[in-house]
């Protein structure tokens, strides 16, 4: 899949669209889910065009995928859920059931979050 740069994502990064901002650096951006799922759903962002996980791990830098990485512990410490505990998914393509076409990580927490997936 190649990235389209009208996604919503794109379109928050740029600054057309809006989001609750929980934490940036120079290659990462961390904003609530508009549409949570739990008490705690932060949404974690390369700045770069990256389609999902496999475009990013081939060809993000070295210093974007460490930014990345670290900035979901810190999201996570910022929303108080580190000892309590929490879930990192990457949705990637069509049977990840990925929505939004730019790389992100939904940080889930604040109550039991349940199974890891419901059993078909
Ligand atoms: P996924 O299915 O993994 O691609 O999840 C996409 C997530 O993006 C979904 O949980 C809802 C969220 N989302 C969609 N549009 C917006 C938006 O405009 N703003 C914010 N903050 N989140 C959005």
């Amino acid at each position: 899949m190649s990235y389209d740069p009208s996604n919503i994502f794109a379109r928050i990064l740029l600054g057309e669209l809006p989001c609750k901002k929980i934490a940036e650096d120079e290659h990462t951006l961390a904003f609530e889910d508009i549409n949570p799922q739990a008490p705690v759903h932060i949404l974690v962002i390369p700045k770069g065009s990256y389609v999902d996980w496999s475009d990013f791990t081939r060809n993000a830098s070295d210093v974007e995928q460490s930014a990345f990485t670290k900035m979901i512990g810190h999201v996570a410490n910022i929303a108080g859920i580190t000892d309590s505990g929490y879930r990192v998914i990457s949705n990637s393509g069509n049977d990840g059931h990925q929505e939004v076409p730019h790389l992100h990580m939904h940080v889930l927490g604040g109550a039991a979050i349940g199974p890891m997936v419901s059993k078909r």
